[in-house]
């Protein structure tokens, strides 16, 4: 039995995050299917926004809120205190000033319309067994996230990861959204952003993101939302 109990459900970008920086630093988890919209009763005692994830660290408690640390923010900072190799964040105090930024942005101002205007348009009504809203996740692409790919693409240009010379939490933050775009549909239009096309091509080939992909394709079979 491993000491990591993940609780959330696959497709989550922010359960994601926490997959992905475990699987970076080769840890073993579990997983336990805790479905929000709304999350149960029992859920708000360990967690009062009654978001996923939440983690359990059963080394600290198995019971009630004992060992439970909601939200993908703390849960990495934690598990990076726990499991320092690799490292994760950077250890320059700029850099890492950098990188958390990078990680509220993500969380914030990419989540919001990859989220709301592209995955659950699309997935929700799939799941089910209802049409998909196209039109709503095009709108969303074509008008409410070039302003981001724009920032990121500043970002990333000549650059292999965001922060630093090494793959970290900024990129696993943002890298998270694009594969919720990926099964909403939608892609990064390489003539425009060539820079973000490729860097985000790069990062969800990485194995911790490609396990996670493979696996939610299950779920979610990707397809095109003809622009
Ligand atoms: N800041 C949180 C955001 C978590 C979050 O918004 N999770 C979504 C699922 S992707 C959720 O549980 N939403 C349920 C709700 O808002 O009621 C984190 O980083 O963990």
């Amino acid at each position: 039995m491993t000491d990591l109990v993940i609780l959330g459900v696959k497709g989550s970008p922010f359960v994601r995050k926490v997959q992905v920086l475990l699987a970076e630093k080769g840890v073993e988890y579990e997983l336990e299917a805790v479905m929000p919209f709304p999350a149960p009763d029992w859920f708000a005692e360990i967690n009062p926004a009654k978001r996923i994830p939440v983690l359990r660290d059963r080394s600290v408690g198995t019971e009630g809120a004992e060992g439970t640390i909601p939200d993908s923010s703390p849960i990495c900072a934690y598990l990076e205190r726990k499991q320092p190799d690799p490292a994760l964040y950077p250890a320059d105090a700029f850099e890492m000033g950098r990188a958390l930024w990078f990680e509220e942005y993500a969380d914030s101002v990419l989540a919001l319309p990859v989220g709301m205007g592209m995955f659950r348009p699309m997935i929700f009504p799939a799941m089910a067994g209802k049409e998909r809203d196209v039109a709503t996740a095009r709108t969303t692409l074509q008008e409410k996230l070039p302003v981001v790919f724009d920032y990121l693409e500043s970002q990333v240009r000549d650059r292999e990861f965001l922060v630093g010379t090494t793959f970290g939490i900024a990129d696993i933050s943002v890298a998270t959204h694009f594969v919720n775009m990926h099964h909403a549909g939608g892609k990064v239009d390489a003539a425009r952003w060539p820079a973000l096309a490729d860097y985000v091509s790069r990062m969800l080939a990485r194995p911790s993101f490609a396990e996670c992909i493979a696996d939610e394709e299950k779920l979610f079979p990707p397809h095109g939302i003809e622009l």
